[in-house]
């Protein structure tokens, strides 16, 4: 008989609790459906309010604790995380399908988020800086905001909810985090591991369901002080009209559509090497994926075959197989996306150089699986060069001259990462000031941003908000001005400077 899948519950002010819906939806392995992790609640409004009002309580105390002592906690939870990083890994590689070696680096990212935000609790430094007034002193100080929702994807299970959590915690803030429909069972680990480590109860709370059902009631919900949310633009739009009412912050990291430049006098392979791991890692399922290559055209057909050579050689199939490079689309529906655009291509008259085709048959089982594939001639009106897809799919482009390489870099409506291949330092220096995104690379793919920098990008990507970096706590903090007179006397500002300096 098969084994009966497990339950996984929300949690709530400490406790594992069923939502109110009593219904719960299928978490399933892309790699192969019949795989079926577990069953999570598909929660609704009922279970935002219990949490949000959790959280709310908890806030009252938990501002009050020091932020070291906050951070010791976010210390632990990282620790933890080391601890368990393998069991966490292979979960995550299940739930969403990348490969091993890429959900460890998920889990990864998160131990790297926790230890640098709990050195934060430490310095959180805000500014001292003279009065204009004698006996007066100055200060801005950090302060917490409130509950944060925290909306998170499932391309990095891991990593993107403790972006998140980490920096809100250490500021002082409480959260309920709904994870994304795809990948809840990583996350449902990181509060187990909040649990263990001990966190006070309602301080860190998970509802689980859809966006229509718990999305969209914590963004509107009153007692909801900021939203943090990483997904489409789409979805990011609605989020920022749905705060904009009553003017609550909003931190949107969302699409990208994210070029490489490769100069005439690249290094060859190390481009190739670049291209093929921006492109193809994560099976391109990352907003700082590599979606269009820009080649200049002295080297575009030797690259191209370089390129097309060792995208036909990848293998393709269950990330729990150490020796497999690229894993399944997420779902069917992603899978459905991708190959979509890829007769979008061919019909715009993009040249299909390789792939293309869903892999099946017995050693794909019942997964969705795609090829890695390259349109060559690709043009800038073409929808493959400027929409982003969040699969497989590399767009490449000849061009003539660096200005035209650069002005094709910044021909998007998204900002997140960018990249130049070249050994003219000059070039380099140029691109990185002239290419409009939040992240760029010289010589490197345009995915592998670490933690301590902030991470975000500009246009359509973002709005204006970082995470990552002592950065993130802006985002997590509300600035306050603290004067302090220790005249004993009423001290005018602006009106009671005239009479002050006076030169005996
Ligand atoms: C994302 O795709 O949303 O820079 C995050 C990178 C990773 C994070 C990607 N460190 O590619």
């Amino acid at each position: 008989m098969a084994k009966k899948p497990t339950i996984y519950k929300n949690y709530i002010n400490g406790e594992w609790v069923t939502s109110a819906t009593r219904k719960t939806f299928a978490n399933v392995n892309p790699a192969d459906t019949d795989d079926v992790l577990g069953h999570f609640q598909d929660s609704d409004e009922r279970d935002v309010n219990a949490a949000v009002a959790a959280a709310k309580a908890a806030f009252r105390r938990w501002r009050l604790v020091p932020a070291p002592k906050r951070a010791e906690l976010v210390m632990k939870l990282g620790l933890w995380l080391m601890e368990n990083k393998e069991r966490l890994a292979h979960d995550a590689t299940r739930e969403m399908g990348k490969i091993l070696t890429e959900t460890r680096g998920d889990v990864q990212e998160g131990i790297d988020m926790a230890l640098f935000m709990a050195g934060e609790g430490r310095r959180m430094y805000g500014e001292t800086t003279p009065s204009e007034l004698p006996n007066k002193f100055a200060m801005a100080v950090r302060q917490p905001i409130g509950v944060c929702a925290l909306i998170t994807p499932w391309n990095f299970p891991m990593a993107i909810p403790t972006w998140k959590m980490m920096p809100a915690l250490v500021c002082g803030n409480t959260v309920v985090i709904k994870p994304a429909t795809l990948t809840p069972l990583t996350v449902w680990n990181l509060i187990r591991g909040a649990e263990e480590v001990g966190f006070p109860k309602g301080v860190v709370n998970y509802v689980t369901g859809s966006g229509r059902r718990v999305g969209n009631p914590l963004c509107e919900h009153p007692d909801v002080a900021l939203v943090s949310f990483t997904g489409s633009t789409d979805v990011g739009r609605q989020i920022n009209l749905a705060c904009a009412k009553d003017f609550k912050r909003v931190g949107l990291e969302m699409g990208g559509k994210n070029a490489v430049i490769v100069m005439d006098d690249a290094e060859l392979d190390l481009a190739v090497d670049g291209v093929l791991w921006g492109a193809f890692g994560t099976t391109g399922q990352r907003c700082t994926a590599t979606s269009r290559c820009l080649v200049q055209k002295g080297i575009y057909k030797k690259f191209l075959d370089a390129l097309v050579k060792r995208a036909k050689a990848l293998k393709v199939g269950n990330g729990l197989d150490e020796s497999v490079e690229m894993g399944p689309a997420v779902d069917e529906s992603q899978l459905k996306t991708d190959l979509e655009y890829i007769a979008i291509g061919k019909k715009e008259g993009a040249k299909l150089l390789c792939g293309g085709k869903r892999l099946a048959g017995k050693s794909y089982g019942k997964g969705f699986f795609l090829e890695p594939t390259i349109f060559a001639d690709v043009k800038p009106s073409m929808r493959i060069f400027k929409e982003e897809i969040f699969g497989p799919i590399l767009s490449v482009v000849p061009f003539k001259t660096f200005e035209e390489g650069i002005a094709l870099q910044n021909d998007c409506a998204y900002g997140l990462s960018g990249s130049i291949y070249t050994q003219d330092v000059n070039k380099a220096f140029a691109a990185m000031r002239d290419v409009q995104t939040g992240l760029f690379y010289v010589n490197a793919p345009t995915i592998g941003a670490e933690n301590h920098l902030p991470f975000g990008g500009v246009k359509q990507t973002g709005n204006g908000h970082r995470e990552g970096g002592k950065e993130a706590l802006d985002l997590f903090s509300e600035w306050k001005a603290v004067y302090v007179d220790f005249s004993g006397s009423l001290q005018r500002a602006q009106i009671d400077t005239d009479s002050i300096v006076k030169v005996e």
